[in-house]
């Protein structure tokens, strides 16, 4: 039904997506893979998302009789107030503005249609890996957006798989970064590389090394987030991502912004500062299970044209679900 918004992504033809392949005999509602959440359960998990976006939009203009400054003035503050930022806000409206016939009563087709297709143009949100090569995955974020706990997540899933997996102790800064990624890797039965107070960058390159000689699938490289020095952290990811690119050039599979869902604008200036020294290619957005209003995940498509791969959706190890763009637009208009 929804198949015209469907984008072909040249990556994804390449690359194994790591979605399990549905089940034939699944009833409809049914077929997802192993790691996506049922709609029902993402429609409950975005349920302050959808109000925000749409539900408060929709009661505020759908009765009216024709588009006029005033109601475009106000969807374009409502808008912004649900997290979508002011310039993907104004794009929505100047864009409803400039077309003549369109009535309020079309504005939840018109929402549904902009936030379809800003968030294909942004690309596949299969997270992109290959079967036997190393795929290495690089987590950077500021603290506390939840890396760590995704690294856990993600060794977890990898490990189910089958996968042998190695973790890279990245966030030397504080013994205890390092003591809670030895507990979520032994949780998830991955291996660990650290070395307490080292360089970040000499443990990266011994996790590369000991990877390719021991023929693991896959290594997760967990960073320091230390905004409030932004110097030195951006020159550490950087150092990070020259030994990655001298010794693995063909590994690294993801450069993920780990964004905390709940930060809303902020994330957008944050993953602005993450790509000035790291090429990123997606975001996984953490804690959707809060009260966040979501709008983040439209405006990081739209103006860093980066596609969400992964939600965070609780603590526990099984919170992390595959985002699929065509069920988040059809679970916030539902
Ligand atoms: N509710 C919820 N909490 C999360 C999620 N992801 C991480 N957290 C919590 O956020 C806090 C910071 O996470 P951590 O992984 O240490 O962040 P880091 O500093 O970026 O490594 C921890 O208390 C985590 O349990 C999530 O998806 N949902
Ligand atoms: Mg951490």
């Amino acid at each position: 039904m929804f198949d015209f918004f469907k984008k072909k992504d040249p990556r994804a033809e390449q690359e194994t997506a790591l979605q399990e392949q549905p089940k034939e005999e699944a009833p409809q509602q049914e077929k997802k893979g192993f790691f996506s959440l049922t709609f029902e359960s993402l429609k409950k998990t975005i349920e302050n998302t959808s109000q925000s976006l749409v539900g408060n939009i929709v009661k505020q203009v759908e009765q009216e009789e024709e588009f006029d400054e005033f109601i475009l003035d106000d969807m374009e503050e409502l808008l912004i107030k649900a997290d979508l930022g002011v310039n993907t806000a104004s794009a929505i409206v100047d864009k409803l503005r400039k077309q003549n016939n369109m009535k309020p009563s079309q504005v939840r087709e018109y929402l549904q249609n902009e936030f379809s297709s800003i968030l294909n143009s942004a690309g596949s949100t299969a997270l992109n890996y290959k079967e036997n090569e190393l795929n290495l995955y690089f987590i950077v974020g500021v603290n506390g957006a939840g890396k760590t706990t995704l690294i856990g997540k993600l060794a977890h899933r990898f490990k189910q798989q089958g996968k042998k997996v190695l973790v890279a102790a990245g966030d030397t800064f504080r013994a205890a970064a390092e003591e809670q990624l030895d507990i979520w890797s032994k949780r998830a039965g991955a291996d660990i590389v650290r070395n307490d107070g080292a360089d970040p960058a000499s443990v990266v390159f011994d996790a590369i090394k000991k990877a390719k000689e021991e023929n693991y699938d896959v290594i997760l490289v967990d960073t320091a987030g230390r905004l409030q020095n932004k110097f030195n952290l951006m020159q550490e990811l950087s150092k990070i991502k020259t030994v990655i690119d001298k010794n693995a050039p063909d590994s690294l599979r993801e450069s993920i912004l780990v964004l905390d869902a709940n930060t809303g604008q902020n994330g957008l200036s944050q993953a602005k500062v993450f790509t000035e020294c790291v090429n990123l290619s997606s975001v996984a957005l953490t804690k959707l299970d809060g009260s966040a209003k979501g709008g983040i995940i439209i405006s990081i498509a739209k103006e860093m044209n980066l596609p969400v791969k992964l939600i965070g959706v609780g603590e526990k190890m099984d919170d992390l679900k595959d985002f699929d763009a065509l069920d988040f637009v059809k679970a916030l208009f539902s």
